[in-house]
């Protein structure tokens, strides 16, 4: 069901040569630029009324109004199941927790005496967030979106999330995002919540229409559409990453236990056809046990033909086998996974060597699933090899550092003879000039 590369033998390649041996999902965002481009043009032009259409079109009902009235948020949350209500509420209290560490302060730096560059953080004006419907109907993803752009300050924060089709005549969900999310968006007290999917809800918020006013910045998981879609507006508005199909790569020894690693190996593969599924491992006892253990565990959960298996044994998952964990390491840096579980000895200072991930899970009691919920961790993570540059969602991707700079007179003649020389040297004497107009036109000479 899985495919194996065997790293062991020869010595690792470099870098890049690494990374080429190592398995990963077509994910072509450029090919699907191309289709969302007149999406997103539509979205431009006519607003509201493509909006309307395109929920026709792609989700198979026509909206009465692309805003989500108040009254269906109240509903949705009246009909929430009281267990699904209080796993939210914690989800939600332990995010809060961990996020609300992440805010920033002002920093002044006192660069001489007289000079001072001090850094202000500034949350961004208004965010779209936006949670995939379909197939993935993820309220925990309205959790981690929310959670971090509430504690970062963000003043106006709205939610976009696919229309559901009527499932029988006259049903009240029809035409409004499925009721788990929007009971989510009341439990958080996200308030303005729309009826749009994929591309178009990103188009949305970078254009505005009618009834949704524009946003800075958009933030969330989503399809390939979604992401071309944030590629598309990459410049005119601020994003989180493109994110592309879930992944897990589990670094382990002899010591793990072949039953957690094979279910959390499915764990993630349940969410997706292209999700990816990777065990680097030094024992070939443990790959062997790994692989027994598939079949019945695929055997005995649900979404196997139609995502399990296929991303299983799709080109994107594999067992890798290598030398050491110190090969190991190496593999998995290369690879740079959205989700590292280190289940090997000492796993903890195995884990404090990783430098590429875009979470790590320590051990057998932190499976990817606990993050995905309720570790107070976000889920929200970067993809596709992003981690060696990226990181997940929170406060700070929220937040602008603004420089702030203060120099009296005495501390910018300190230095106005370095920046005149800098400015000639880069042929800019009117930057020199703005210097040499302070002073009578005569550059001071240091002390
Ligand atoms: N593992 C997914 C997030 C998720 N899992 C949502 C369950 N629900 C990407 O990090
Ligand atoms: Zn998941």
């Amino acid at each position: 069901m899985i495919s194996r590369i065997d790293l062991r033998g020869d010595a690792l390649p470099e870098g890049p040569a690494l990374r080429d041996l190592l398995p990963r999902a077509d994910f072509d965002v450029a090919a699907a630029l191309e289709k969302v481009r007149p999406i997103c043009e539509a979205v431009h032009h006519r607003g509201d009324a493509a909006l309307i259409d395109f929920a026709e079109k792609f989700d198979g009902v026509r909206l009465e109004s692309v805003r989500v009235p108040a009254r269906a948020l109240d509903d949705a949350l009246q009909g929430l199941d009281p267990a699904v209500r209080a796993a939210l509420e914690e989800s939600i209290r332990r995010a809060r927790l961990v996020h609300r560490a992440q805010r920033r302060s002002a920093h002044t730096t006192q660069v001489v005496p007289g000079g001072s560059v001090t850094e202000k953080w500034v949350p961004v004006g208004r965010v779209g967030l936006y949670a995939p419907g379909g197939r993935s109907v993820y309220p925990s993803s309205v959790i981690m979106n929310a959670v971090p752009a509430q504690e970062a300050g963000v003043g106006s924060i709205a939610l976009a999330s696919p229309a559901q089709a009527p499932a029988f005549e006259n049903d009240p969900a029809g035409g409004l995002p499925h009721p788990t999310i929007l009971a989510a968006c009341a439990l958080l007290g996200v308030d303005e919540v729309y009826a749009a999917g994929g591309a178009t809800a990103v188009a949305m918020f970078a254009y505005g229409t009618e009834s949704c006013a524009p946003a800075d910045m958009v933030t969330g998981p989503g399809n390939i559409w979604v992401a071309a879609a944030k590629r598309y507006f990459t410049g005119k508005i601020g994003i989180d990453t493109e994110a592309g199909p879930t992944e897990i790569a589990v670094l382990a020894d002899g010591t793990a236990d072949p039953v957690h690693v094979a279910s959390d190996l499915i764990s993630q593969a349940e969410h997706d056809p292209l999700a990816a599924a990777v065990l680097v491992t030094d024992s070939a006892e443990l790959a062997d046990a790994v692989e027994k253990e598939l079949d019945p565990q695929v055997a005995a959960t649900k979404h196997v033909e139609d995502r399990i298996r296929p991303a299983l044994a799709g080109k994107q998952s594999a067992i890798v086998l290598v030398d050491g964990i110190e090969e190991g390491l190496r593999v998995v840096d290369a690879y740079g996974a959205e989700h590292l579980e280190i289940q090997t000895a000492d796993a903890a200072a195995v884990a404090d060597r990783v430098r590429n991930a875009g979470a790590i899970f320590i051990g057998p009691w932190a499976p990817v699933s606990l993050g995905d919920y309720a570790a107070g961790s976000n889920h929200v993570l970067p993809t596709g090899g992003c981690a060696c540059h990226s990181s997940g969602l929170s406060v700070q991707s929220f937040l602008r550092g603004i420089h702030i700079v203060d120099y009296t007179k005495d501390a910018l003649a300190e230095v106005a003879h370095h920046v005149v020389t800098l400015a000639e040297a880069e042929d800019l004497p009117a930057h020199g000039a703005a210097i040499k107009a302070r002073f009578g036109w005569k550059v001071p000479t240091s002390k």
